[in-house]
């Protein structure tokens, strides 16, 4: 499918989605945000892939924020629209059954900083700038920021970025734990290529059921997210993968996955 706002490259197991409005920073407006739920739909569909790396297209932002120009306007019951848009796509990234691995190549604020954290898995290039600065438009934030930053870095830390916006750079996010690596933006998407490569390379089945065990357990007390887990860890036991990946072990070669 052909997208206005994006560009979706599949190899092999590995697709690379991009939000590709480069000249307003990869901002996110409503058409973006449908075409974001369009393709995430479309790539969750598609057993071939096995992991999404998402990016911004060029080499200064990842994604400035929701579309300021657009939202200036709204009303009440379209801001309301609006966020309820953008949380939806962000929990259908959680969701979906592939790892998604945020590649950050640029600004992430805002909204930009909000769809990096509802992905799996955050590494940065060295330019990359962190920041919820919606404090500084009148704004909250609106795509979940308030719930996933202190989620990822603690109350406190999160309190002060969300009550300051204060814009962080790419060590800065690596120390409080915003991402996880940060690399030379030269070598950014060969790494992220890699990552994901290593991630495609395990019993596919065991990597969805490891998300969703760690995506819906999040949201549960520890007894209801333990006995979740033991159901998934009982389903593997059902997969031809499992009956692979030991016996490889015993018989001290390589596994080869086929998702089943
Ligand atoms: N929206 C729209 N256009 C943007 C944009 C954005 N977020 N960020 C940049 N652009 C546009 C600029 O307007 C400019 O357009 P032209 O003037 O060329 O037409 C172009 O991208 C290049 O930007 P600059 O010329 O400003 O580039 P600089 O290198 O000088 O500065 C910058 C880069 C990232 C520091 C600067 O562009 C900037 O501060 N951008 C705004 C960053 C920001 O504040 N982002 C957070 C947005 S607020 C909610 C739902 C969602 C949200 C809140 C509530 N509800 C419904 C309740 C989320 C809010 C946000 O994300």
């Amino acid at each position: 499918m052909e997208y206005a706002n994006l560009l979706l490259e599949k190899n092999g197991a590995v697709a690379v989605l991009t939000i590709n409005r480069p000249k307003a920073l990869n901002a996110l407006n409503s058409d973006t945000l449908s075409e974001l739920s369009t393709a995430l739909d479309e790539l969750g569909r598609d057993s071939g892939v096995k992991v999404v790396i998402l990016t911004g297209s060029g080499e200064k932002a990842f994604v400035a924020g929701a579309d300021i120009s657009q939202m200036k306007d709204f009303n009440c019951l379209e801001g309301r629209r609006f966020a309820q848009l953008g949380q939806a796509v962000f929990r259908k990234l959680e969701l979906m059954p592939q790892p998604v691995i945020a590649a950050i190549n640029g600004f992430a604020l805002g909204g930009g900083c909000e769809l990096a954290m509802a992905c799996d898995i955050r590494i940065a290039g060295e330019n990359a700038k962190f920041g919820q600065p919606e404090v500084t438009l009148g704004l909250t934030a609106g795509f979940g920021g308030t719930q996933r930053l202190p989620r990822l870095v603690g109350t406190g830390i999160a309190s002060e970025l969300l009550f300051t916006g204060d814009i962080i750079d790419a060590n800065e996010a690596y120390r409080i734990g915003l991402v996880n690596k940060v690399y030379p933006l030269e070598t950014l998407m060969e790494e992220a290529q890699k990552l994901a490569k290593r991630i495609a390379g395990r019993a596919p089945v065991a990597v969805q059921l490891s998300k969703s065990a760690i995506q819906r357990g999040a949201n549960m007390d520890l007894d209801s997210a333990q006995a979740y887990e033991a159901e998934v860890f009982g389903l593997t036991l059902s997969t031809q993968d499992q009956t692979e990946g030991c016996s490889a072990f015993l018989e001290k070669r390589k596994p080869v996955f086929e998702g089943k």
